[in-house]
């Protein structure tokens, strides 16, 4: 993000809804993800339980990636399939697993996007603790088993759009943070949440960088109402899989209508304040990354533009230019979140 700059996206390479659509239509039918995942789940010889065999979108046949604990593998049998329709789910097509787990913004493990998945073989997720601290009822550490066995898990697709511009179609498999939130009872002064991902320089070759920019741990912030809304999910899973190392295993935030660097990965401390917490990149460059970083076509980065979006994968031939939303196209759920607020101001 401040290392490299998107290369300008030049008028005509702007993808038109029509003949995006069309393709849409014409991969979805292709790609057998949308439509043959229950086939796929029953030819790879998982048990399939409850929901597993209906998910939308399930990883390459064989594939099997992130922890598999005996106790999580058996949650991953039944995830609730997303619904069809928005904004839980999207008809766009989905970015390929290939994509999703290769192509990834990771500083820990590295400045480059393959970075994170070949750097990250060291990456242990067991044992693994989250620390809730500050404004709640029941502070304390809290084993990964018991922050997400009681939750059930649902499948949801998402748009995820980065501030370099580039963007993607995720199926996450996860839960809504405020339903984790409301068990550690926070006050009435909680009016934010801050998350820290966890600093491990052994396996994380990122950090023992030299040339690392970031003050670690990596630092994200919500405010409580942003927090609480049922669009945003603690991830523990993509494409009917545990998380990968590179995609934050083994529980990360998704915000689906900010930018890509609030969703962050490996949580390891929650804490609950009173004050808007200095979050990574407000620190780093608090004149082009905001605290709320919503995603906005009106508001441009100084550095490039922000009303367009490369859709991954690109090829040789095609960009895969398509129009950024705001929002994210997630505006009718969330707008409401910011009336009254100057949105060029509270970048
Ligand atoms: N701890 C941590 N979380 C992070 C980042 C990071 O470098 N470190 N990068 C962010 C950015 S810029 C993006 S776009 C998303 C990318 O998520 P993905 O690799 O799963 O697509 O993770 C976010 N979360
Ligand atoms: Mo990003």
């Amino acid at each position: 993000m401040l290392v490299k700059r998107p290369s300008d996206i030049k008028p005509s390479e702007i993808t038109s809804e029509t003949i995006y659509r069309n393709r849409r239509e014409f991969l979805k039918d292709g790609s057998g993800l949308l439509l043959g995942g229950a086939a796929s789940a029953l030819s790879s010889g998982l048990a399939v339980g409850q929901y597993g065999d209906s998910l939308k979108a399930r990883a390459p046949e064989g594939i099997r990636v992130g922890t598999q604990a005996p106790w999580m593998v058996s949650k991953f049998k039944s995830i609730k399939p997303a619904p069809d329709n928005e904004p839980f789910f999207t008809e766009e097509e989905l970015t390929p697993f290939e994509d999703v787990t290769k192509y990834n913004n990771f500083y820990e493990f590295g400045m480059n996007k393959g970075d994170p998945s070949s750097n990250s073989n060291e990456f242990k997720v067991e044992p693994w603790s989250v620390e809730i601290t500050g404004e709640v009822a029941k502070p304390g550490r809290y084993n990964l088993e018991d922050i997400i066995e009681p939750h059930s898990l649902e499948e949801r697709i998402y748009r995820l759009r980065c501030v370099e511009a580039w963007s993607m179609v995720i199926p996450w498999v996860g839960f809504p943070l405020g339903d984790l939130i409301k068990r550690f009872e926070p006050t009435s002064k909680a009016k934010y949440v801050e998350f820290e991902t966890v600093v491990d320089p052994e396996s994380m070759p990122g950090i023992r960088s030299r040339f690392a920019i970031v003050r670690w741990p990596y630092r994200e912030g919500l405010r409580i109402d942003e927090a609480m809304h049922p669009l945003t999910l603690i991830a523990v899973g993509l494409y009917g899989e545990t998380l990968p190392a590179q995609n934050g295993a083994p529980m990360r935030l998704v915000v689906p209508w900010k930018y890509g660097f609030k969703s962050i990965k490996s949580i390891v401390k929650i804490n609950f304040r009173e004050s808007m917490p200095r979050t990574t990149w407000v620190d780093l460059q608090a004149q082009e990354y905001g605290f709320y970083a919503n995603v906005n076509p009106d508001v441009q980065h100084p550095r490039w533009r922000q009303d367009m979006e490369r859709r991954l994968p690109q090829t040789l031939f095609d960009r895969r230019v398509v129009p950024t939303r705001k929002f994210n196209g997630y505006e009718e759920e969330v707008a409401s979140l910011y009336s009254g607020m100057d949105l060029s101001r509270y970048y």
